[in-house]
């Protein structure tokens, strides 16, 4: 089967936005809101294994602040959510963020070779635009003949729900792609719609499993910055390129 199109998760594939964006911008809005929640990088590591931001608020009440009370819990949480995302937006306007490594010259050599690209994320659409439009411009949005984000789905990730529907617009086999993640949940989720999939670690997920990944690497590389291969077959590759795409994508994995 010929690889036709690329599919990425967003948050800590193209950037760094949990550590740098996400954490900073829930902070900022606990604090804007007189909430004394300060989130250290530590207890975020461990919230991110509940995707979707609202959801994430609520499992840190739940388990590591009993005491708050609320009449109104899921409003509540919505509004401090949606001054989160407008934090969030702010800061990736001041360039709070920049893509990972290999990612902008991926996009370039994937559109010259002709690949549809697409986006599959759980993070907020306005997240999605800002990140895009702030590091590769606001044509680049046109890039992406998918933008699949936040709850257009009934399930967020680890489910395959946005995965799926991201297929589904596109009118496209799951064989003819491949999907590109950074985390267990990210992989669960991608592998539930029928994709292979390549994982770039970052700081939170170095340790997670990645069970069926076509490889595992530290990022995509640049020809003057190799990437590190965590797994995955031997390749004379030292940075992702469309042709080592096609190589993965025939593998069986
Ligand atoms: C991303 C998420 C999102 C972001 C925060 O996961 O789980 O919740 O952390 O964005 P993935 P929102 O990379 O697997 O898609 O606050 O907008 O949800
Ligand atoms: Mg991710």
């Amino acid at each position: 089967m010929t690889l036709e199109a690329l599919i990425f998760d967003v948050d800590g594939t193209l950037a760094n936005t949990e550590r740098d964006g996400h954490l900073v911008a829930f902070n900022l809005a606990f604090k804007e809101l007189g909430l004394d929640w300060q989130w250290s990088n530590e207890l975020y590591h461990e919230l991110l294994n509940v995707t979707g931001g609202q959801l994430r608020i609520k499992y840190y009440l739940k388990k590591y602040n009993t005491e708050f009370q609320h009449d109104d819990l899921d409003n509540f949480v919505a509004s401090i959510h949606k001054l989160k995302t407008s934090i969030y937006v702010r800061l990736m306007d001041e360039g709070a963020v920049p893509l990972r490594p290999g990612v902008e010259r991926l996009f370039n050599e994937a559109r010259a070779a002709g690949l549809r690209l697409a986006i599959a994320t759980t993070t907020t659409p306005a997240n999605v635009d800002a990140l895009i439009a702030n590091t590769l411009g606001k044509e680049a949005l046109d890039w992406f003949e998918v933008i699949g984000a936040g709850d257009v789905v009934p399930n967020l990730k680890p489910a395959g729900d946005i995965y799926t529907y991201v297929l589904e617009q596109m009118n496209i086999d799951a064989n003819k792609c491949l999907a590109f993640e950074d985390s267990h949940n990210g992989i669960i989720s991608a592998t539930e719609a029928g994709l292979k999939t390549l994982i770039t670690v970052n700081e939170y997920t170095n340790t997670h499993e990645f069970e069926g990944a076509c490889a595992v690497l530290n990022n995509l590389g640049e020809a003057e910055q190799p990437f590190e291969m965590i797994k995955g077959d031997a390749t004379t590759s030292t940075f992702v390129d469309v042709g080592y795409l096609r190589a993965l994508h025939a593998q069986h994995c």
